[in-house]
């Protein structure tokens, strides 16, 4: 089939978003296909390990953590972007006046580099206070955009406005990004994704809530929250971080993880709970808070989320 039948992304978003914020997914894309690149040369320039150091959350920065995070930040400091929030950086980086809070993790799936698939996030929001405090926090629903990669074969960036989630594959001789998967909605659950091994860790309602939302299904978990959400969206799905007693708060992070997922699933047809209701109504009022995530088709959430409240 001709070239022409794959849109690039930015003929795509063009007109479909506000010019600013077209900018602002295009550098993403353009950020990742700079990143896949050293991704795929690691283990030949000696970018494989970690650096000494431990980042704002206290876990080991790996070299491409840095690598990744100096690649996103550079490419996202654009017009309209008031601050950037990264999972690597221990404090908002703020640039200016502008509609737009940028957050990212720029390398998901840390205990992956070298040996299996590893991505990328991004959330977008609009009119996020400055400094969300509890009688302001910050929630979700200021996402205008949120998109992530997977650094595979094929590698796959999936963008999300309020309307439309569409995936697109990278080709490597142009360096596009082209529309592969136009206009996903989430099919029928197939597959279970969940650290098994933290069962003993897991209070009971979780407990019975991953059985009722895993059941009848096969499990798939990759450590790159990213592969097993793209597995969710294009084969059917749930996928889970529960709090458990090592993470009693969740390990993953609102801002750069949990809400720019959860917005892919409702935008999606899906949907993405905390147990309690919507991942995207949790106020948020720290750029590193964590929080707990079950996403994927409504139903399976839904079984969790039943269980999850009976206590
Ligand atoms: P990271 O951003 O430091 O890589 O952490 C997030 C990752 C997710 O991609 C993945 O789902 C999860 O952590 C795996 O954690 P665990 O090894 O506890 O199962
Ligand atoms: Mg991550």
């Amino acid at each position: 089939m001709a070239e022409s039948a794959y849109p690039d992304l930015d003929g795509f978003l063009t007109g479909r978003v506000p010019e600013e914020l077209r900018a602002i997914l295009t550098g993403f894309a353009a950020a990742s296909a700079t990143l896949r690149d050293s991704l795929a040369m690691a283990p030949l320039l000696g970018l494989l390990g970690s650096t000494g150091e431990t980042n704002v959350q206290n876990e080991t920065t790996a070299k491409l953590d840095d690598v990744a995070n100096s690649i996103f930040r550079d490419a996202l400091q654009l017009p309209g972007v008031a601050r950037l929030i990264s999972e690597e950086e221990a404090e908002p980086v703020e640039l200016g006046d502008g509609r737009y809070t940028v957050c990212f993790d720029p390398l998901d799936g840390s205990s992956n580099i070298g040996v299996a698939s590893v991505g990328s996030v991004l959330g977008v929001y609009e009119g996020l206070p400055a400094a969300p405090a509890d009688n302001a926090p910050a929630t979700g629903r200021a996402l205008v955009a949120s998109a992530f990669t997977v650094y595979g074969l094929p590698s796959i960036l999936v963008v999300a406005t309020r309307d439309s989630v569409d995936g697109f594959a990278f080709n490597p001789e142009e360096r596009s990004w082209r529309l592969a998967f136009p206009s996903i909605r989430l099919p029928e659950a197939q597959y279970t994704s969940i650290n098994w091994t933290y069962r003993d860790r897991w209070p009971a309602n979780v407990a019975r809530g991953v059985e009722q939302a895993s059941d009848g299904l096969r499990g798939r978990y990759s450590g790159s929250m990213v592969e097993d959400i793209l597995r969710v969206l294009l084969a059917g799905g749930v996928f889970l971080y529960p709090e458990d007693s090592a993470s009693p708060g969740g390990k993953l992070r609102m801002l750069y993880e949990i809400c720019p997922i959860g917005f892919v699933m409702e935008s999606a047809g899906g949907a993405a709970s905390n147990g309690s209701g919507s991942v995207l109504d949790v106020p948020v009022t720290a750029p590193h808070q964590r929080g707990a995530l079950v996403a994927g088709a409504a139903s399976a959430v839904a079984r969790y989320s039943e269980a999850y409240l009976a206590g």
